[in-house]
């Protein structure tokens, strides 16, 4: 019986050691610890020894035993060594390898611009407005001294939401709100969308951006506007900048005009980029009407005002010679990527 064990014992630990997977190795643990295992069988045989030769064959029995399960747990655990070897193979990874970037996205080049004239005010002291782009007729127009009769209030420009609400087609109610709760000094611009029912084309767009400008004060005369608007044109064209004031109309200002500013590609000659003007046509400015003033609750005999209103798009297709402004709108990744 002794020899029979050393044999399972010998025979166990060569299949144990051949076991190349879990299913070999557990074939062989049931061979030989299983209940109809060739150990149980074994035990079996033993009520046939004599009393005095049971406690010593038992006792070779369980060795036998414990030394086959301890075969069975080196096995396995160099097989799964041997696996988790394998796998980290397989898996290895070269941390000095190129990684994939990711893109990073950048702005639209009328936020760009619009920054860029929002920080040219702040540094002269303005605060920047924000207000409803759902407008009260009554603050797009009739505030500005734009009455019911008059043309700019035409269905065929504006949108009207109801007989007394729009869509604004100027910033300028941000600017009478100001007014209205503000006593001067007022020093504020208003940038933001503004709508006008246009077909759209190359140059013109249903809704597009506008900045308008608004100083009330003691005072207040038309040289500060051509000074601080020459100021501006400076600094977003550059500091040798030339620009003119040719006057104009709007309901809103007396007197009004315009700012052009030299072209900057011909110099004044006469080029493409100006339609061989000479000059490129910047913004409307003019003095508060005394009226708007008055409606506002702010005392034209007192105090003055200077206003003016820029087009956002106009300004940076000019900038970047962009000749379509609904490239703007439209997001194509390849226009964007060029700012
Ligand atoms: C422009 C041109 C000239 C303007 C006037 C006002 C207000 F509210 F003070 F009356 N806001 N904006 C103004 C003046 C706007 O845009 C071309």
């Amino acid at each position: 019986m002794k020899q029979q064990l050393e044999a399972i014992l010998a025979n166990a630990k060569k299949e144990l050691s051949a076991a190349a997977n879990a299913r070999d190795l557990d074939a062989a643990r049931v061979k030989f610890l299983g209940k109809k295992g060739e150990l149980t069988a074994l035990l079996k045989g033993m009520r046939d020894l004599s009393p005095e030769e049971r406690p010593a064959i038992g006792q070779l029995v369980n060795d036998v035993r414990a030394a086959v399960e301890q075969a069975l747990e080196e096995q396995r655990e160099k097989l799964s060594a041997r696996a988790l070897e394998a796998r980290l193979k397989a898996e290895t990874l070269d941390v000095t390898m190129p990684g994939t970037g990711a893109a990073m996205g950048h702005q639209h080049p009328l936020e760009l611009v619009l920054d860029e004239i929002k920080e040219i005010f702040i540094g002269l002291g303005f605060s920047v407005a924000d207000g409803p782009e759902v407008e009260l007729d009554y603050y797009n127009f009739e505030a500005l001294n734009i009455p019911k009769d008059h043309p700019a209030r035409d269905t065929q420009d504006t949108f009207y939401i109801s007989d007394n609400v729009v869509l604004r087609t100027q910033t300028s109610g941000m600017q009478v709100r100001t007014m209205e709760k503000k006593k001067p000094p007022i020093r504020i611009i208003a940038p933001g969308r503004v709508y006008r029912s246009d077909a759209s084309d190359a140059t013109h767009s249903p809704l597009f951006h506008q900045i308008e400008g608004l100083v009330v004060d003691q005072g207040i005369a038309m040289s500060d506007l051509k000074g601080i608007l020459e100021l501006f044109a400076k600094r977003l064209y550059g500091d040798d900048t030339v620009v003119r004031f040719r006057p104009h109309h709007f309901p809103f200002t007396e007197p009004s005009a315009e700012m052009d500013i030299q072209c900057y590609r011909c110099h004044g000659e006469g080029c493409r980029l100006c339609k061989g003007e000479g000059w490129i046509e910047i913004l409307g400015c003019g003095m508060v009407h005394p009226h708007v003033l008055e409606m506002c609750g702010i005392d034209p005999e007192k105090y003055s005002g200077y206003a003016f209103g820029v087009g956002l798009e106009r300004t940076v297709m000019g900038r970047f010679k962009i000749d379509d402004i609904r490239l703007f709108y439209e997001n194509d990744i390849r226009f964007l990527e060029q700012f």
